[in-house]
């Protein structure tokens, strides 16, 4: 059995799902492979199994690298606030089932947590994040795992519907749950358990196209966001003696390379490459904010980093958080002084 999902709490999120007639799935800002994945996962199973056609709300738009996911089947039924406020007050207030995904508290879901806390819908969580949020009628929350989209994989399989046999998963539902699993791991680098290769083996077996899934996710880049890397590695990237490197990115260069949502994903992971560097802080100018990633090897916490001084969390080895211009610092320029003290700080205050 993984964490918590025994039989008892299945037979009831079957009830729910069968009892609801509007249901909706929620996951969090700029939503990544493991949001998106788990959201159309859902979808498609309830869809599919249940003749039930949810609709997925995000706060913000699906990044163009991963546009891929989102099928004919499933464009119309995905809203962000966005682009869509009126069809997704709309989606809330009428809802009376919602399946968060992905994340552990409402402030991770921007102006949408305001609004469900009011709506007077059931709510389930499946999420693999520390620390889960209180409020759900029902709730899946194991971090021994690589992601959400594996979670949900072992909560679906557990059901009547599927009865353990991975063939029975409608097949988008399937391809889906692989590609949010692939990208929490880095393809398998980070947070594997021998569950997360049970599930890859399954589903591998009932016919998911993993090459494609690796075509779609590492191959498709714009030739901006490689030369963005180039210039980068050479001249952006600090390494301190403390072992953590940093890299700051303003909103001018972001421009001059015409860089769009998404294309600096994995950056962070890079200096992780280096012997000599265990930590590896990037920030990403955007609007009135700056955007932070934290990343660390085993043994250096990253989320301790990201919520002492970066005003975030996440997971051990990968975390983010946000620095407000000019509540924490006057400016991207000051960036890199801020870091350094951070750093300095919390390798000295560890020991
Ligand atoms: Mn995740």
């Amino acid at each position: 059995m993984i964490g918590n999902i025994d039989k008892e709490r299945i037979r009831r999120f079957e009830t729910m799902i069968e009892q609801a007639n509007r249901i909706i799935t929620l996951t969090h800002v700029r939503p990544d492979g493991d949001a998106l994945g788990s959201s159309l996962g859902m979808f498609h199973f309830l869809l599919s199994r249940y003749n039930k056609t949810a609709k997925m709300l995000l706060p913000t738009p699906v990044p163009d690298s991963l546009k891929f996911l989102v099928d004919e089947s499933a464009r119309d039924h995905m809203f962000d606030y966005e682009t869509s406020e009126a069809e997704v007050r709309k989606a809330i207030s009428e809802c009376d089932l919602a399946i968060c995904l992905d994340f552990n508290t409402l402030s991770r879901i921007e102006q949408l947590g305001g609004l469900i806390s009011e709506s007077s819908c059931s709510r389930i969580l499946i999420d693999h994040h520390e620390e889960p949020g209180e409020g759900f009628d029902l709730s899946f929350s194991v971090q021994k795992i690589s992601s959400t989209c594996e979670l949900l994989f072992h909560i679906l399989m557990a059901t009547d519907k599927i009865s353990q046999d991975a063939s029975r998963l409608p097949h988008r539902c399937a391809y889906s749950l692989m590609t949010g699993m692939t990208t929490d791991t880095n393809n398998f680098s980070n947070s594997t358990y021998p569950s997360t290769l049970e599930m890859a083996s399954a589903l591998i077996a009932a016919g998911v196209d993993r090459d494609d899934i690796i075509d779609k996710i590492e191959r498709q880049y714009t030739e901006n966001r490689l030369r963005l890397l180039g210039h980068v590695l050479k001249d952006r990237m600090t390494i301190m003696p403390e072992g953590v490197s940093y890299i700051v990115l303003d909103k001018k260069t972001l421009e001059e390379y015409n860089i769009k949502e998404g294309d600096t994903e994995g950056f962070v992971n890079i200096p992780l490459s280096l012997a000599k560097v265990s930590m590896s802080i990037m920030l990403k100018e955007d609007k009135d904010r700056i955007r932070v990633s934290v990343r660390s090897k085993a043994g250096v916490s990253a989320r301790l980093m990201a919520k002492s001084w970066f005003n975030g969390g996440g997971h051990e080895q990968a975390s983010g958080g946000t620095l407000h211009i000019p509540e924490d610092i006057p400016s991207i320029e000051m960036a890199a002084d801020y870091i350094e003290n951070a750093v300095h700080s919390f390798f000295t205050t560890k020991e």
